[in-house]
């Protein structure tokens, strides 16, 4: 336990150096609703805090940066995140958890790698990360926040259905190509 919490800290200092004020801000306010929602499902605090912390720790760099970076990192592309490279930051994060922040488990690489576009038959921690995300406290912009965050910690499925919804009709209306990741998420849990 306590060698836990001393790697949350120096997973927190590092994280602080690289990320820029704004988004360190939502990196520790994802990490604490990611252990609000380990501690309502039962699912193990410490790990659901450190994929919170990771979610977003490739994002201080550029779409071309960061197609450069997945790039010479080996990692497979689709013809989708060449067009919009911004979302390999969730592949590349995950990589970079592994290979930076020396993180081994599976789940934790996992739920940083889906946690932008979701996937189908997400395990809890994915599941948790990915509602994290959306519904962090210092979020603001999207639509019916007050209800999605008070379904989160009554059936989180049901809250992966209001956000896929949401995400969806939000990406349609700005005329976004939506990825098919994002679709056969949204697919599995919503239709
Ligand atoms: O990294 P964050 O800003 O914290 O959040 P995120 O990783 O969920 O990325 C947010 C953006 O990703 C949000 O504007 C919705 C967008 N997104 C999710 N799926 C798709 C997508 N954008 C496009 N263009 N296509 C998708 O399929
Ligand atoms: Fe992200
Ligand atoms: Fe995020």
């Amino acid at each position: 336990m306590d060698n836990d919490i001393k790697e949350i800290i120096r997973i927190q200092n590092r994280l602080q150096r690289k990320l820029s004020d704004t988004r360190y801000a939502h990196t520790v306010s994802v990490s604490h609703t990611c252990a609000c929602l380990a501690m309502k499902y039962e699912y193990d605090v410490n790990k659901a805090i450190v994929a919170g912390l990771l979610h977003d720790c490739a994002k201080y760099m550029d779409g071309k940066e960061m197609l450069d970076k997945a790039q010479k990192a080996g990692l497979s592309i689709t013809d989708y995140e060449l067009n919009k490279p911004d979302l390999l930051h969730a592949k590349l994060g995950s990589y970079y958890a592994n290979k930076k922040y020396d993180i081994n488990d599976e789940d934790i690489l996992s739920a940083i790698k889906c946690h932008t576009t979701g996937k189908p038959n997400m395990n809890l921690l994915e599941k948790i990360v990915y509602v994290s995300d959306y519904i962090e406290p210092l979020r603001y912009k999207m639509p019916r926040l007050d209800v999605i965050r008070k379904i989160a910690f009554e059936d989180i499925d049901e809250c992966l259905k209001l956000i896929l919804t949401d995400t969806l009709n939000y990406l349609k209306s700005s005329g976004m190509m939506i990825d098919k990741a994002t679709i056969d998420t949204y697919n599995y849990y919503c239709k």
